[in-house]
């Protein structure tokens, strides 16, 4: 389980406990980029007003940069983007009869003039909406900026080694 940072810039919130093993994902990333953040249990229709709160005073607080993850008609993300400035990332949550497209939706489709930049449904969202606050957190942080270009560099090479494997293999008839 993650541990917490006293000076987040990342507010990680979801609809419910449910959602934990998918959006810790995203917690991994932030935590091997050394980024701090908190995680939240807010609901966009279980305490609307609270959820508004915690989006109203994210900036004065530092946050930079938001990630919420939901299912269902999610409308935890559009909810915060509604209230806050901060850059609003949602990931779509596969917990209902639809397996989160309905989420998917729901996260991606907002109306002109709110936006909400929207990952993939489940882990692999969970995981690029970490890498996308750090992408934006590196426009103003050489450091970070310094160690996503590793990061790219890395799967660089970890693609260029499994082909070289692969090579080998087919030279090898198996
Ligand atoms: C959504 O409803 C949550 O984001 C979660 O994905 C889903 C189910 O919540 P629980 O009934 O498990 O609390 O609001």
């Amino acid at each position: 389980m993650a541990t917490q940072a006293n000076d987040p810039v990342v507010g990680i919130v979801m609809g419910s406990d449910s959602d934990l093993s998918v959006m810790e994902a995203a917690c991994q990333v932030l935590e091997s980029f050394q980024v701090t953040f908190e995680l939240r249990i807010l609901s966009a229709h279980r305490c609307p007003q609270k959820t508004s709160q915690y989006a109203r005073e994210a900036c004065a607080r530092g946050l930079r940069v938001l990630i919420a993850g939901a299912g269902w008609a999610a409308h935890l993300a559009g909810v915060l983007a509604a209230e806050t400035t901060l850059p609003v990332i949602g990931v779509p949550i596969a917990s209902s009869p639809l397996q989160g497209v309905d989420a998917l939706y729901a996260t991606v489709q907002m109306p002109p003039g709110v936006p909400v930049a929207t990952m993939a449904i489940g882990q692999g969202g969970a995981r690029n909406a970490a890498l996308f606050a750090i992408q934006i957190l590196a426009l103003q942080d050489v450091g970070l900026a310094e160690k996503f270009r590793l990061h790219k560099e890395e799967m660089i090479a970890q693609i260029a080694e499994k082909d070289q494997k692969l090579q080998g293999r087919m030279a090898g008839g198996h």
